[in-house]
């Protein structure tokens, strides 16, 4: 934690969209009298048929039900697209930068996003896809995700992309949550020199969907795969043959957008389904207004389409917006430590936005790697995904933004579509971890988690929680819900809860502690511990496990997994090499565990829960204060797991 505050300097205040002063009124604005602020901004968008009624929305128990703009309709693609290109045509939309820096870029102008999106509708419809059919995207970092995103926001499909990290069983899982009718894939995924298979992994996903399912396959390395007749579809090929024209559907400002699944405190991971409008004005707005986006500027995003920052922050706010989004295949280290930096530098990045996680891993590699690198044109530095380090932050600060650059710590989750607390670069003083205040229309509160009640004062801890809607809010759980009310506003009634713990300083900052559910946040990623556990305890060998997570050093937080073996199995490195090759497989390589302690057995209580609390500590190495063990079963259990720990310092 640091109390060191760096303010806008008055330049940048200056040009920016957002000063002190702005910041102060709007927001005030927002929460006095949320209808006008919101109908306001709405008109930024096209709409087909214009709204008459701005915000519906109800946390009460029982009844939790969430709706803006309910009687526009719109469509998201033409916003995205169709209205900038009589202005912008020409300008390009999407800077593709390949995994091999030998390979040139791509320049996608607005007239070719247009064409591609409108063929690639046109493929969907000849499949026989229809308003409101599921279609699953699992592909690596192309321009074709993109266009198969917007390509499905156009006809009125409802996309469900798939990072093209997770294994077939993930991905099988996912197709038949959603009831998909259609998996678009690619042949491989190159990544720092090395390709994963994506189609073979299809094909292994789809042994477990139902042979309804279409494949349609973006032929993008050119490797080998097998094909089968009548269920594969060559997307290029077709695509070429389709007509360039399809209508957009005027679509309901309410109606789903998208399904992305992410981890929960339960085994099976949740879709969260974002709307329509509410979800494209909020993440619009919080670009342009976030990253102080100016005509003509160059962003980059570095996350990947399969999380909802790249959704976000790659293609909807950004295109929402007309500007140019730069899109990366590869990695921050290949083929060196420089590649961010040199792609900064070769497409005059003007918002360069990533995770604490890579600067970190890159901080490690020292700072000649950026110091080799024109970073001239940067503007605006922002975060996301974890709670930024000092260190990391400083570093971020002085080696890359040359202590001139403003910081956006932007917290916010896959569930709330776009930014809810972060500074505005030309408004908000930041303090090195803080994501300092909340954006427009936000309203958090801090609960003290026993009695729920509101800490009213300043200076507060507890859990987080937001008080009313927002546009960008997700709208339930897929085919779920009950679920939706259960995770979100059964804990604390009349909330929404976030997951997160909070702290509130005496200026009134927040500062985000980490999850308190059974979440960890692995390099930026949610994992459910209880989903890494499903997957060990299907292993033949293992009889019952138990995941926490530990401090580490790059990722933030590490997967720790106490383990206990089936009857008459020997605990050796192999079966621990083996278990790490089995998690890889059933949920894909992020969920795969870095410590693996063999456990003789588990503390639990006598009702047989496992006290997590204390596996958690010795995980930590911090098993001085465990606190009370006494309602344990067997309290000697914790003496052997002490003994054995992994993670010594
Ligand atoms: C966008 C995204 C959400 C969880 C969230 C919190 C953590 C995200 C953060 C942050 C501290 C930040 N988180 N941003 N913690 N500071 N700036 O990451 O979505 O994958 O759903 O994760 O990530 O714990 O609850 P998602």
């Amino acid at each position: 934690m640091s109390d060191t505050t760096y303010a806008p300097s008055p330049e940048f205040a200056k040009s920016a969209h957002i000063d002190a002063d702005a910041y102060d009124r709007m927001y005030a604005a927002s929460i006095e009298d949320p209808d006008t602020f919101w109908k306001e901004h709405a008109q930024n968008l096209d709409w087909i048929q214009p709204f008459t009624k701005v915000r519906n929305a109800s946390f009460k128990p029982g009844n939790i039900d969430i709706r803006w703009f309910e009687d526009g309709q719109l469509n998201v693609a033409a916003n995205c697209i169709d209205r900038h290109l009589a202005t912008r045509g020409e300008q390009t939309a999407i800077i593709w930068e390949p995994d091999d820096p030998e390979t040139p870029a791509l320049h996608i102008t607005y007239n070719q996003l247009n064409e591609k999106v409108n063929r690639f509708a046109n493929v969907l419809l000849s499949q026989g896809i229809m308003r409101g059919d599921r279609v699953v995207i699992y592909l690596p970092m192309i321009p074709e995700a993109a266009y198969a995103m917007l390509a499905c926001a156009r006809i009125g499909a409802v996309h469900s992309v798939v990072f093209a990290g997770f294994s077939p069983d993930a991905l099988a899982n996912r197709i038949n949550n959603s009831g998909a009718k259609v998996v678009i894939t690619a042949d491989e995924a190159p990544r720092g020199g090395r390709k994963t298979a994506l189609k073979s992994n299809t094909d292994a996903a789809l042994l477990h969907c139902s042979d309804k399912v279409r494949c349609l396959v973006v032929k993008h390395t050119g490797g080998q795969t097998t094909w089968i007749e009548g269920r594969d579809i060559d997307v290029k090929a077709q695509m070429e043959h389709a007509s360039p024209d399809c209508p957009a559907r005027p679509m309901n400002a309410e109606d789903p957008l998208f399904i992305l699944y992410t981890s929960g405190s339960t085994g099976q991971p949740k879709g969260v389904v974002h709307s329509s409008a509410g979800y494209l004005l909020y993440a619009g707005l919080t670009h342009k207004y976030v990253f102080d986006y100016h005509e003509g500027d160059v962003f980059w995003c570095t996350a990947d389409v399969g999380w909802v920052t790249g959704h976000s922050y790659i293609v909807y706010g950004p295109l929402a917006n007309g500007a140019t989004t730069v899109m990366f295949e590869g990695v921050p280290t290949y083929p060196d430590a420089s590649r961010f930096w040199q792609v900064c530098e070769k497409h005059k990045v003007n918002q360069f936005y990533t995770a604490p996680t890579a600067i970190r891993a890159l901080m490690g590699q020292g700072k000649e790697f950026v110091e080799k690198c024109d970073l001239s044109d940067l503007k605006v530095l922002g975060t996301v995904g974890e709670p930024i380090n000092p260190e990391a932050w400083n570093w971020y600060n002085d080696v890359v933004g040359k202590g001139t650059r403003p910081i956006v710590d932007t917290w916010w989750q896959t569930e709330t579509g776009g930014h809810l607390m972060t500074p505005l670069p030309g408004a908000t003083p930041t303090k090195p971890g803080s994501c300092t205040r909340p954006f427009f229309g936000i309203e958090p509160v801090i609960l003290d988690p026993q009695t729920g009640e509101e800490q009213t004062e300043t200076e507060a801890s507890g859990v987080l929680c937001i008080k009313s809607s927002w546009p960008g809010q997700m709208r339930t759980v897929f085919g779920d819900h009950e679920r939706f009310e259960k995770t979100y506003f059964s804990d604390y009634k009349g909330y929404y809860f976030t997951g997160d713990g909070c702290r509130r300083d005496k200026d009134g900052y927040y500062w985000i502690t980490g999850r308190v559910d059974d979440v960890i946040n692995v390099s930026g990623h949610r994992m459910g511990t209880a989903e890494v556990e499903s997957a060990l305890v299907a292993h033949s060998d293992v009889a019952e496990a138990a995941v926490v997570g530990y401090p580490h050093e790059i990722k933030g937080q590490g997967i720790y997994a106490y383990v206990t073996v089936m009857n008459g199995v020997e605990p050796s490195e192999e079966l621990r090499k083996e278990l790490e090759k089995w998690v890889r497989t059933e949920i894909g390589p992020i969920a795969k565990p870095d410590l693996i302690q063999w456990a003789p057995g588990l503390p639990k209580t006598r009702s047989g829960k496992i006290m997590r609390r204390i596996l958690r500590k010795i995980a930590e190495d911090d098993f001085g204060a465990l606190g009370d063990t006494s309602t344990l079963a067997d309290p000697s259990v914790v003496d052997d797991l002490i003994e054995n720990r992994m993670n010594r310092k």
